[in-house]
Order: C-alpha cells, then sequence, then structure tokens
C-alpha cells in the first residue's frame, strides 16, 4: 500500500535510540574516501572527531558509548567496540558509512560546488564564523512575491546509494525572522523532482525545512499521485534558537521498488525531531533512482507572498543564515532498496 509522507506518526523527540557503538572502519582510513577526508578535513581534526562520533555523543551516560576517530593521530581513540548497531537503534548512525560529499569552505581554492554557489548571487564567505571559527557560507535572504530569492546548488555524491545521512550546521541570524516556512537542504536522484513539478517514477526528493517559529520538518517529493507539492512533517517542538549554532540531519532511505518502506529522519544536535517511515519515494529501481545529488536548497517559501519574511511594519525584510561543515555519508540500509 502506498501511503503519504504525510499520514505517518511522528514519534516523540527522544534522546538515544539505545545501546550501540559505532566506530570507523578499515575502509574509511584507505583509498580514495580518505584522501578526500583527508583534503577536505585537513585543518579539522577537533571537527572530524565529532563528525566521526556522531550520534554517540547523544547516547553517552544513557547506555552507549562515546567513541572517536582522530585523524591527526590516524588511529581509534576512545572506545574500542566493533562497528554495531542496536536491534532497538531504527536511526542509522555514522560508523562504518562512507564520505560522499563534503564542504567547510575553509581550502584555500574554491571548489566547483562552492562556486556555482557564488554564482547565485546571495551567498558570501564568513570567515571565523563557522561553530569552530572557521570560514562559514552566510546566505542572504532578500524576501519577494514567493517567499524569498532561490539560493540552490547540486553536487554528485562520490557513489549512488540506497541510504545517505545529510548533516550540516546551521544558524539562523539574531534578528532572523521565521515567517512560515522555508527550505533547507537535502539528497535527490539523478533527476530530483521539486517546485510542484510532475512525479516520476525515478524522481523524489528529501529535503529539509524551517517550520513555524523555529520547528523544522521533513519536505518530501514521494510517489502520492495526489499532490502537487511535497509533504510537510513538522517536529512537534522547536529546535532553533536565533544567533546559535545547530547541527541537523537527515537520513533518507530509499524504498525498495515494490516496497512502502522507505524513510526520513532528522535530528537536531543529536536529538531527534521528525521520523517519517513508509515512504514510497520511486516506483522504479534503476541507477538514476538511487540517492546520488546533495542539493543545496535554502530560500523562504512558498508560493506567494504570505511566506516573505517582513518586518514589524510589513514590509519585505532581509534577514541572512550561516551554514557550514556540509557532509554526505553512505548509510547502512534499513530497507529492501538494493542497489
Ligand atoms: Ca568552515
Amino acid at each position: 500500500m502506498v501511503r503519504s509522507a504525510e499520514s505517518q506518526t511522528i514519534s516523540p523527540a527522544r534522546q538515544c535510540h539505545g545501546n550501540f557503538a559505532a566506530v570507523q572502519t578499515e575502509s574509511q582510513r584507505t583509498g580514495p574516501i580518505h584522501a578526500f577526508r583527508t583534503r577536505f578535513f585537513r585543518s579539522r581534526a577537533p571537527l572530524l572527531s565529532v563528525v566521526a562520533a556522531a550520534g554517540l555523543v547523544a547516547c553517552a551516560g544513557n547506555g552507549g558509548t562515546s567513541s572517536s576517530f582522530d585523524l591527526a593521530a590516524g588511529q581509534q581513540s576512545g572506545a574500542s567496540q566493533s562497528p554495531t548497531l542496536s536491534a532497538h537503534s531504527r536511526v542509522p548512525q555514522p560508523g562504518d558509512t562512507n564520505l560522499l560529499f563534503g564542504a567547510d569552505f575553509d581550502g584555500a581554492e574554491r571548489t566547483t560546488f562552492e562556486r556555482n554557489l557564488l554564482r547565485t548571487g546571495y551567498v558570501a564567505f564568513a570567515p571565523n564564523a563557522g561553530p569552530d571559527g572557521s570560514t562559514a557560507l552566510r546566505v542572504t535572504y532578500p524576501g519577494r512575491d514567493n517567499g524569498s530569492e532561490r539560493v540552490t546548488a547540486r553536487a554528485p555524491l562520490r557513489k549512488k546509494v540506497c541510504a545517505a545521512m545529510l548533516q550540516f550546521d546551521v544558524r539562523f541570524d539574531q534578528d532572523w525572522i521565521w515567517a512560515k516556512s522555508g527550505k533547507l537542504h537535502g539528497v535527490g536522484p539523478a533527476k530530483p523532482v521539486t517546485g510542484g513539478r510532475t512525479r516520476i517514477a525515478e524522481g523524489w526528493s528529501s529535503r529539509t525545512t524551517f517550520y513555524d517559529e523555529g520547528k523544522i520538518a521533513t519536505y518530501l517529493y514521494d510517489q502520492n499521485p495526489n499532490k502537487k507539492w511535497g509533504a510537510t512533517t513538522p517536529s512537534p517542538n522547536r529546535v532553533f534558537t536565533r544567533g546559535q549554532w545547530h547541527r541537523v540531519r537527515l537520513f533518507t532511505t530509499l524504498n525498495g521498488v515494490n516496497a512502502a518502506d522507505g524513510s526520513a529522519v532528522i535530528t537536531v544536535d543529536d536529538v531527534e525531531a521528525v521520523n517519517v517511515t513508509g515512504v514510497v519515494f520511486r516506483t522504479a529501481d534503476g541507477e538514476r533512482s538511487l540517492i546520488q545529488q546533495f542539493l543545496f536548497s535554502t530560500f523562504f517559501g512558498g508560493n506567494n507572498v504570505s511566506f516573505a519574511p517582513k518586518d514589524a511594519d510589513g514590509n519585505l525584510a532581509t534577514v541572512t543564515a550561516d551554514f557550514d561543515n556540509f557532509a554526505v555519508y553512505e548509510m547502512p540500509s534499513q530497507s529492501t532498496c538494493q542497489i
């Protein structure tokens, strides 16, 4: 049975999904991925520890075990457990996974992705503004009749996969205006379906949105034939505070072609915020339907001016948000999706 994402129940936010310990595998420390990581995180050893231990921190003191991988030292530190996932853990954790894409804006030379972002005209690099004092990306959102100017760019992943985790850090400016809602980033297949366009069998998109005074939501273009726009599932509580850095993770798992077993899960600062199951992202299982693009996508709205940021006098306003440390990881698939 095909079920829409909107029909699903939101589970209550919780701190941890049970006992688990995930550590880096040998395959991550060698080969091109390692070289990529080394280049990407060449000055980011403290950050990498956080990335490698993602999810574990939230469970420390709650049955879990903290662990970290120190790239500078080149060895595992902390716990020595084997990579395992608890049977009770419904959310994949970064551990024995591959980094498929990364952007931290700290390189001496601009990458193709960064140059594509600059071409939008609404981004700038903000030295020392990142959560760790590094360079962050500052996006400007000028309000307009359909919400705000669109700031989008796509980047290919290094591998086509069934399940992936996107993570990024975001800080909404102290003067941020929430308005109704607006897009944040996500992942997609070869031809993502967005913007109310017609569904195609191998097309879909899985994104996040800010929503309603500081909540977050999944925004999914699935195969529901009755919907023009994506399906929104908001968090039950506010998760964002203006002026503070937050770490967002979006776990996307594709469905098997004949099964309604896809899912989209968001955590914010290691706390689960949204959990949507039973998603039918696709009805064809060709290679083009697999997760293969990072979708940088942020703007207010929206298809009318009610989505736009406005000041106290009701005039269109311009606001900013900072982003840093984008990374997409392959995750172990927990559906019947097969590559
Ligand atoms: Ca940075």
